[in-house]
């Protein structure tokens, strides 16, 4: 297996190589490639100098696998001559994700959809993933007909420079401004672009990539996403109405048997799902989970994972031990 990690230099493309190596995945070559500016560059990773190339260079070299994290126009113009040279590439951009021809994969929800033939595969959006592992099982076993999600995403989502710009305010620094706005002891009801309809493209995004993992348009989901200062990964405050009565108990027991998922609910003991204890987990934590008391079949839960695990690195790396262990690599 001849692997790429596109975009290796940057904040996910640092935790898909951390990811890669927690994970002991199997490679023969690894070609770390990224922008003109880091080309040339030597990195150490695991005990092994590696020289930093571009994409040109990459594609010459035709790896079986590239794992994109380089951004939707960058992905848009290389992933194809990357799938030319029969690439699988496994992107985190959201270039290709509503694209009917493209697989959108949560493994442990829809892994099964990828095909010998797949050659671009599309991972979710980080929000999207880490809330599509809940309601994926319990919409298989009840029918979930509306979804009510309030997001809480953390800086990292934003990049580097949202993280130095929260940390240089917190310094009382000047910093070089990300958000239109203060981060630091502040909220923004604002993630990434304004769309015509007074949602953010983040908004839809858990709106329309939700239906197509859960391949059910009767999904309906309503989401509010909102940006504060923390670092250790997003929480969700999401509310599930039901086609048919369910069981907590039951709940619970559907829950507990989701790969990669744990419940973190003994509120006697003040114990919940958080970014502090999130952080740097590969898992997706579930908690608070309860009878929504105002409306028949409806349930309340609180989601918390690492944006930058769960909700990118680790899903793109679970993707390409996916096609591996599935003979799916030509
Ligand atoms: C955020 N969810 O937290 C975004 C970051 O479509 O992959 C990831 C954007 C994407 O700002």
């Amino acid at each position: 297996m001849k692997l790429a990690v596109v975009g290796a230099t940057g904040l996910v493309g640092s935790e898909i190589l951390e990811v890669l190596k927690e994970r002991n995945f199997q490679y023969d070559e690894l070609l770390l490639v990224a922008s003109a500016r880091s080309v040339g560059k030597v990195v150490e990773y695991q005990g092994k100098a590696h020289t930093i190339i571009g994409l040109e260079d990459a594609v010459a070299a035709k790896p079986d696998v590239a794992i994109f994290s380089a951004g939707g126009s960058t992905s848009l113009e290389w992933a194809p001559k990357f799938a030319e040279v029969g690439t699988i590439v496994i992107d985190n951009s959201s270039a290709w994700r509503m694209d009917p021809t493209k697989k959108l994969i949560v493994p442990e929800i829809n892994g099964s959809a990828i095909m010998i033939d797949d050659r671009i595969i599309a991972n979710p959006n980080c929000s999207t993933i880490q809330m599509v592992l809940v309601l994926g099982p319990l919409h298989e076993r009840y029918g979930i007909n509306r979804v009510i999600v309030s997001t809480y995403q953390s800086v990292t989502g934003s990049g580097k420079g949202a993280v130095d710009q929260m940390m240089a305010e917190r310094n009382g620094e000047t910093p070089d401004m990300v958000y239109p706005h203060k981060i630091d002891m502040n909220v923004l009801p604002h993630i990434d672009v304004f769309q015509e309809n007074g949602y953010t493209k983040e908004e839809m995004k858990m709106t329309n990539e939700t239906v197509k993992i859960l391949g059910d348009p009767n999904v309906k989901v309503s989401a509010t996403c909102v940006r504060i200062p923390t670092m250790g990964g997003h929480s969700e405050a999401v509310n599930i109405e039901f086609d048919n009565p369910y069981d907590l108990t039951e709940v619970r027991e559907i829950l507990s048997k989701v790969p990669g998922l744990v419940i973190q609910d003994d509120v006697a003991n003040n114990v919940y799902p958080m970014p502090l204890t999130a952080h740097k987990k590969d898992e997706v934590f579930v908690g608070r989970i309860r009878k929504d008391e105002s409306k028949e079949n409806a349930l309340n839960l609180w989601i918390v994972a690492d944006n930058l695990r769960k909700g990118a690195a680790t899903n793109a790396v679970q993707i390409a031990q996916y096609v591996s262990e599935h003979n799916l690599v030509l």
